[in-house]
C-alpha cells in the first residue's frame, strides 16, 4: 500500500518540529461531463509520489526538512450526488482546525473543493482562492446542478471569497460577461492566450491579494495536455510547467497559504506522465512556500 506521500515515514523523524501537512484522498466522481477517472487520481498521486526525488535542486532542500506528511483514510465517497458528498466532507472536516490545520486534498473532480472553502472561509473572512484551471467555473448552474465540477467558483462567489484565476481558456458566454464585470474587483482573470511573465503574474496577484491568506485549488487541466494528458476535459494551450514552477518561485515569500486541493486527475492506462506532473506541481508549491516561510 503507498501510504506515505513522497515514501516519507512521520514516525522517522519525530520529534522535529515541522509544519504538518494531512493528505486526504477524496476519491469523488459524480458530475464529470466528459472524460472518466478521476475517482483513481488520489492513489495515482500516492503512488507516483514514491518516484519523486524528495530533495528539491533548485532551492537546494529536501522536503522532508520542511514539514511532515499525515496520509488521511481514503474518503468515502457518496455518489448519490455532491450534495451527500459535502455532508461526509464536512462532518470529517470538523475534526481539523481551519485556523491551524493545513490539508491537502487530492481529488476526484473539481466539485470537491467547496467544503474546503467552506472551512477556510470560516476562519479567514478574507480568504482569497487561487485557481489553476483550463475553465472559469463561474456558471451559476450546470446539467441540473449548482455543485457541478463547472460552477465551483461561483460557489466560491456565494461565499463572498475573491478568486485569482490562471490559465483559463475555456468558458463560456455568461462566464465572459462575469469575467468582464468583476476583473480587477473581487476576481482577477489570467486568461491562457495572455498570460504575462511568472514574475509579472506573481507581482499582480500579490498586488491584488494584499495581506489575505491563500487557498490553492488546482484543477490539472490548467495545466497544457501535452504534458497533462491524463484529465478529463483536456483544452489545448495550457500552462507551461517551467513557467509555472517560476510563477510559485516568484510569488513567495508572500501571501500565507492555508491549504490547497489538486483534482480531475484521471490517470492513463500504461502512461504515468499525468500523476507524476502532479505530483512535481505538488511539490513546487510545497518547497517553494515552505522553504520561503523558514528564512
Ligand atoms: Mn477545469
Amino acid at each position: 500500500m503507498y501510504i506515505h506521500f513522497f515514501d516519507l515515514d512521520p514516525d522517522e523523524k519525530q520529534g522535529q518540529a515541522l509544519p504538518l501537512i494531512y493528505v486526504w484522498p477524496v476519491p469523488y466522481q459524480g458530475t464529470v461531463s466528459f472524460g472518466y477517472g478521476t475517482k483513481d487520481g488520489p492513489e495515482a498521486i500516492l503512488k507516483a509520489s514514491y518516484q519523486i526525488e524528495t530533495y528539491d535542486a533548485r532551492l537546494d532542500v529536501d522536503i522532508e526538512d520542511l514539514c511532515h506528511f499525515i496520509t488521511l483514510p481514503f474518503q468515502r465517497t457518496n455518489v448519490a450526488g455532491p450534495e451527500y458528498l459535502y455532508q461526509d466532507m464536512e462532518n470529517f472536516l470538523s475534526r481539523f482546525d481551519p485556523k491551524k490545520d493545513f490539508l491537502l486534498t487530492l481529488g476526484g473532480e473539481h466539485s470537491i473543493s467547496f467544503p474546503l472553502f467552506k472551512f477556510y472561509a470560516r476562519a479567514f473572512q478574507d480568504l482569497v482562492i487561487l485557481q489553476i484551471d483550463a475553465h472559469a467555473d463561474l456558471r451559476q448552474e450546470y446539467e441540473g446542478s449548482r455543485f457541478s465540477h463547472a460552477c465551483i467558483m461561483a460557489r466560491a462567489r456565494d461565499l463572498g471569497l475573491r478568486i485569482v484565476q490562471i490559465g483559463i481558456r475555456s468558458l463560456c458566454q455568461e462566464e465572459a460577461e462575469y469575467i468582464k464585470e468583476h476583473n480587477g474587483h473581487d476576481l482577477l482573470t489570467f486568461f491562457a492566450w495572455e498570460l504575462p511573465d511568472p514574475l509579472h503574474t506573481a507581482r499582480l496577484c500579490r498586488e491584488f491579494i494584499g495581506h489575505s491568506p491563500v487557498y490553492i485549488s488546482f484543477d490539472v487541466d490548467g495545466l497544457d495536455p501535452a504534458i497533462m494528458p491524463g484529465t478529463g476535459t483536456p483544452e489545448p494551450g495550457g500552462i507551461d510547467y517551467n513557467w509555472l514552477n517560476e510563477f510559485w518561485f516568484k510569488f513567495w515569500p508572500g501571501p500565507k497559504l492555508v491549504g490547497m486541493d489538486i483534482c480531475e486527475l484521471a490517470p492513463q492506462p500504461y502512461n504515468v506522465v499525468s500523476e507524476s506532473v502532479a505530483v512535481k506541481c505538488i511539490f513546487n508549491i510545497l518547497t517553494n512556500y515552505l522553504k520561503k516561510q523558514q528564512e
